[in-house]
């Protein structure tokens, strides 16, 4: 995605930054179109209880906004601040209620909704300068009885603010672009380009970005890398140019800033003159450009190998679906499954109260963070960290390319968030469908029959773009009670420069990609919630290990002394902690309920494990990073399990970004050994367990990642799985497929022992199905009855394709949770 910049922004962002219908099938021969059923489905559907975790209405932003803007008068608000001397309220969203509320409503019969309150992120100037400071404003609707707080509730930190070391985001920008002016000279001789300043995203010249890095002492130490904008594709973060200015910017004032050393092909030099007598000396070691081309572009629209003049298989709906549909309270019903769907600005996409045959599975499901961690022995790449929230995985959450992203016959929802005093509205932003995967869900072949049931899913689909990269994050859910989070990245990875005759360490932090990129190697760890309530709130959560052993037992003897065999070990975790995946996957995770059993006396259980993907999900290789400080500790192993605390409600706050070495939220004090033992009578806690897991990738991007990353590699997930939850296999009941039935009405032995010596099964399906003698029995419903499908069927037709809404959100620093300045005001576009 091309980043919307502005002619004089030379400097998309501060900290980087980025670069970084549903119509239905029509059966033609039915009076009743599939579009139609499904909209009598949903008009009929209703939740039985409201959402009370959705996103505010419009009329209910604009009611809070002016709320504020009359409480707060002491504040001057400005709806169009001009930077950030001036104060402002920058985002207003649902404050989630806590679960102790909520459950109350969701559980018991009688109890009206929790109160609905609104938190608000206002840009506000404090004593020693800019802040982000977060209230809580409610109840809603605004009465006489409604109040503004401070929220300080969900941060361990004890403050309900972050200061914001930008002061002047233009002023920024200038900054950077008046360093590229005084060395054009020196980008003109090595680069053979400039920045240009009428025309910054000009294909051929350059733009400076920086690397912020909150240094401990407080203020910032920015390194500022040359790119090249890119041409058709953006590719800009395939075009580092290899030239690095440091920038010292320890004061608030930017005044006081300057530019100090530069870096180029291994050297550093003090300053720009130290660097333009070396380039101008004799022996200056030169290295070549990191040209734009087609080698950068995402589409060959021209090749034609054989089979390209044909288009691929599709998958079609010819009945309408099977799930149902509250579009009003965002609420989900299938084989089961129940669940209410929210968003958030930072996060995106979050589940709440999801049970499985009317029994509690969780109560929260969803995304806290996206975190990417470069290492490399340049200034930029050595210090890069991108937490994705900062920019908004919900708000970046597009548009779905129908028929694409999600099957053509996918339903989609809306998204509204609210910022700046305005609404946006991102049409067709989540996709929610089924789909029958190519394997089967279970089959069997008996000596006279053979059954088959197919693998029918359902998906919650989003896609959020921040900056460089398209991720895809799904909530799957199965018809035996598994629940899937995956998540896949795509789009352009985030490149070092290459310095190709540099005889060092190039090769030490990723592969050579192009004459000179390297391919930068990097950890993405993605961090979810799961607030398991498996069966109800009281829930333990074990290590069933699986662990070798020698026993001798009485029925070997005397023949075997000594057996080498292997047994189960059930390890309570009695306290929070962090756990890693284990060796050979040795053990299974597996959160019981403390209370419930299934007819055969087991706990009711799920088995939370590393899904499906590229190997398993894992966790930051760098320990302590220096970048992050206490950012991002959820990182640091693979899951984790914390008491359930309404004043911890998220691992992560987008603002982190802003105070890595003292963040709003310390994940490492939520996660601090308390005990989980409950039950006792001298213990008050409830047994209520929260799990925080990663899902992403050890990324070392190598040349199939050039044009883009791809993402049936890229994939990762963390499964939940039944484990004794139910007394036998619930697919069985929902589950669609058809028993042969070969040779009258046995059905025992195995396949291969055949009672017909010279027959193996195929053949013999196909003798007696000559014969009339083979039974198909069919369990769940077949296709009975051919349609016609319409070509949007197959491919939803996109020509002339506009979405008037379409918010491509700025993802320059100005544009992150923190951007609080209003462009066209600010900069008078
Ligand atoms: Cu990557």
């Amino acid at each position: 995605m091309e980043l919307r910049t502005r002619p004089w922004v030379l400097l998309s962002s501060l900290f980087v930054l980025l670069i970084v219908a549903g119509f239905l099938l029509f059966p033609l021969d039915s009076d009743q179109s599939s579009q139609e059923y499904a909209s009598k489905q949903t008009a009929t559907f209703k939740a039985t209880r409201h959402n009370i975790w959705a996103e505010l209405t419009e009329s209910e932003a604009a009611e809070v906004n002016d709320f504020i803007f009359e409480e707060f008068a002491h504040l001057n608000l400005t709806k169009h601040p001009k930077s950030a001397r001036d104060n402002s309220v920058f985002i207003v969203e649902t404050l989630k209620p806590n679960k102790t509320d909520a459950v109350a409503y969701l559980y018991d019969d009688g109890p009206s909704p929790p109160e609905r309150w609104a938190k608000a992120a206002i840009a506000q100037n404090l004593e020693d300068g800019p802040y982000m400071v977060y209230y809580m404003i409610g109840p809603l609707p605004i009465t006489k009885d409604s109040t503004i707080l401070p929220l300080y509730y969900p941060f361990n930190s004890g403050r309900n603010n972050v200061p914001n070391p930008i002061q002047d985001f233009a002023a920024i920008q200038d900054f950077a672009l008046v360093m590229a002016e005084d060395v054009s000279d020196i980008t003109q001789e090595l680069l053979g380009a400039t920045a240009n300043r009428e025309k910054p995203d000009d294909p051929h010249g350059l733009l400076a970005f920086p690397r912020g890095s909150r240094i401990e002492t407080g203020g910032f130490v920015l390194w500022m890398q040359f790119y090249r904008p890119g041409m058709s594709s953006g590719a800009r973060t395939l075009l580092p140019q290899g030239i690095y200015a440091k920038v010292n910017a320890t004061s608030s004032d930017i005044d006081e800033w300057s530019v100090g050393e530069f870096y180029y092909n291994g050297v550093v030099y003090a300053n720009a003159q130290e660097f333009r007598s070396a380039v101008n000396g004799p022996d200056f070691e030169r290295t070549p450009p990191n040209l734009d081309g087609s080698w950068t572009d995402t589409e060959d629209f021209d090749s034609h190998p054989p089979g390209r003049e044909l288009p691929p298989p599709v998958s079609v709906q010819p009945y309408g679906p099977r799930y149902k549909l509250d579009h009003k309270e965002r609420f989900v019903s299938w084989f089961g499954f129940e669940f209410y769907i929210t968003t958030a600005q930072a996060t995106g996409v979050s589940l709440y109260d999801i049970r499985f045959k009317g029994e509690r599975v969780m109560y929260e499901l969803g995304l806290q963070e996206a975190m990417a961690h470069y290492a490399g022995d340049d200034p930029m790449q050595g210090g890069l960290e991108f937490m994705d929230s900062f920019f908004g995985m919900g708000k970046n959450a597009f548009e779905l390319v129908p028929g694409y992203d999600c099957p053509a016959y996918a339903d989609y929802l809306d998204v509204e968030w609210h910022q700046a005093y305005s609404t946006h509205h991102t049409p067709n932003s989540i996709c929610v469908f089924e789909y029958t995967a190519d394997y089967l869900l279970s089959r069997h072949t008996a000596q006279y029959s053979v059954t088959a049931s197919r693998n029918t899913f359902l998906t919650v689909r989003s896609v959020s773009t921040v900056g460089n990269y398209d991720y895809t994050i799904d909530y799957i859910f199965y018809l035996d009670g598994s629940l899937e989070v995956k998540v896949r990245a795509s789009g352009f990875i985030f490149g070092a420069f290459y310095a190709a005759n540099n005889t060092k360490s190039e090769d030490e932090y990723g592969h050579r990609i192009h004459d000179a990129l390297s391919s930068s190697m990097h950890d993405h760890v993605i961090n979810f919630k799961a607030d398991m309530d498996v069966a109800g709130s009281r829930n333990d959560l074990v290590r069933l290990a699986i662990q070798p052993m020698t026993k001798s037992y009485e029925w070997d003897q005397p023949e075997q002394k000594k057996r080498n065999t292997m047994h189960l070990v059930e390890h309570p975790v009695t306290e929070e902690a962090g756990l890693d995946w284990p060796k050979n996957s040795g053990e299974f995770f597996l959160v019981y309920s403390s209370d419930e059993k299934n007819a055969w006396g087991e706990r009711k259980g799920y088995r939370i494990t590393s899904g499906t993907g590229m190997g398993s999900t894992p966790h930051l290789t760098i320990l302590n990073s220096t970048t992050l400080g206490d950012s991002a500790r959820w990182a640091e192993h693979d899951i984790w399990v914390l008491k359930h605390k309404d004043t911890e409600p998220r691992s992560a706050d987008p603002l982190n970004y802003f105070s890595p070495h003292d963040p709003i939220i310390n994940f490492a004090e939520m996660a601090d050994h308390e005990s989980l033992e409950h039950g006792a009578p001298d213990t008050d806690y409830d047994g209520d367990l929260v799990i925080y897991f990663n899902v992403g990738a050890h990324h070392v991007p190598h040349s199939g990642d050039i044009p883009n990353t791809l993402m049936h590699t890229s994939a990762s997930s963390v499964m939940f799985v039944p484990h004794n939850f139910n007394d036998r296999d619930p697919s069985r009941e929902s589950v669609q497929g058809v028993r042969l039935q070969l040779k009258g009405h046995k059905s025992g032995g195995f396949a291969g022992e055949l009672a017909e010596p010279n027959g193996d099964l195929r053949s013999r399906m196909d003798k007696r199905s000559k014969e009339g003698k083979t039974k198909a029995r069919y369990f769940g419903a077949t296709y009975d009855k051919s349609i016609k499908l319409p070509l949007e069927a197959f491919e939803p037709n996109m020509e002339g394709y506009v979405s008037k809404e379409h918010d491509v959100t700025d993802l320059s620093y100005n544009g992150s949770a923190a951007g609080v300045w209003h462009r066209e005001e600010a900069f008078g576009g």
